[in-house]
């Protein structure tokens, strides 16, 4: 490499390389899972159905990521956490728990806040809150001033899913509410919970990617 030439080639070669990484970059930036709408029920309710999973398993790009995904309208899970629901509408949501308990590092967001009666029901009882340690995940939307602490499977429990797709024949907890929507929007979600498994102080990976532990709620 030393003559002129061959320093021309090899810069050449790293511009080439740089710019095909840049490429690759925005386009996964701007590449988003597909847009799930929730099923309309009775009046102006919606139901929007969710499971959290620890590993999204051949469901999705990344086998080993922790994960949300949702049921479309013919009852299939879709891996994604961009959900479309009706403005000025009650959306009663239910969250199947497969993921077992991480712990939030704000107890303050242990707390259920936003939802009708600011609470929820875990397992068919009505509570106001968590303790910090069991929570496995939360449903965020920081604009709309809302937090659900979704519980975690408890760390004993039999019959756990470690790999997706998990079924309701497996351990599981299961967490409903119901929020009020205002106007139209695009609101950002996401979990609060360390819950990324492997990556520095538990907050990279599927934490920050969307269709995994961060997605929109689009509302119309
Ligand atoms: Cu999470």
């Amino acid at each position: 490499m030393s003559s002129i030439g061959g320093r021309v080639a090899a810069v050449a070669v790293a511009v080439v390389v740089v710019a095909a990484l840049i490429g690759f970059y925005v386009a996964n930036l701007t590449s988003s899972p597909p847009t799930v709408s929730a099923q309309s029920t009775t009046g102006n309710t919606v139901e929007l159905t969710l499971k959290t999973e620890a590993a999204v398993g051949p469901q999705g790009g990344n086998p080993p990521w922790v994960s949300y995904l949702v049921k479309d309208d013919q009852g299939d899970w879709v891996h994604s956490t961009n959900f479309k629901v009706p403005a000025h509408s009650l959306v009663h949501v239910t969250v199947y728990q497969f993921d077992g308990e991480s712990g939030l590092r704000n107890p303050f967001l242990s707390q259920v806040q936003g939802t009708v009666g600011d609470t929820m029901t875990v397992d068919g009882k009505l509570m106001g809150s968590i303790p910090p340690d069991e929570a496995s995940h939360t449903f965020a939307v920081p604009q709309l001033n809302l937090i659900v602490p979704l519980p975690g499977v408890h760390e004993d429990a039999e019959n756990q899913c470690e790999d997706g797709p998990c079924d309701l024949s497996q351990a599981h907890r299961t967490i409903t509410f119901t929020i009020r929507t205002g106007e139209p929007g695009r609101y950002r979600w996401q979990c609060f919970v360390p819950c990324a498994a492997g990556f520095l102080a538990g907050f990279g990976g599927p934490m920050q990617t969307i269709g995994y532990m961060d997605g929109f709620l689009e509302v119309a």
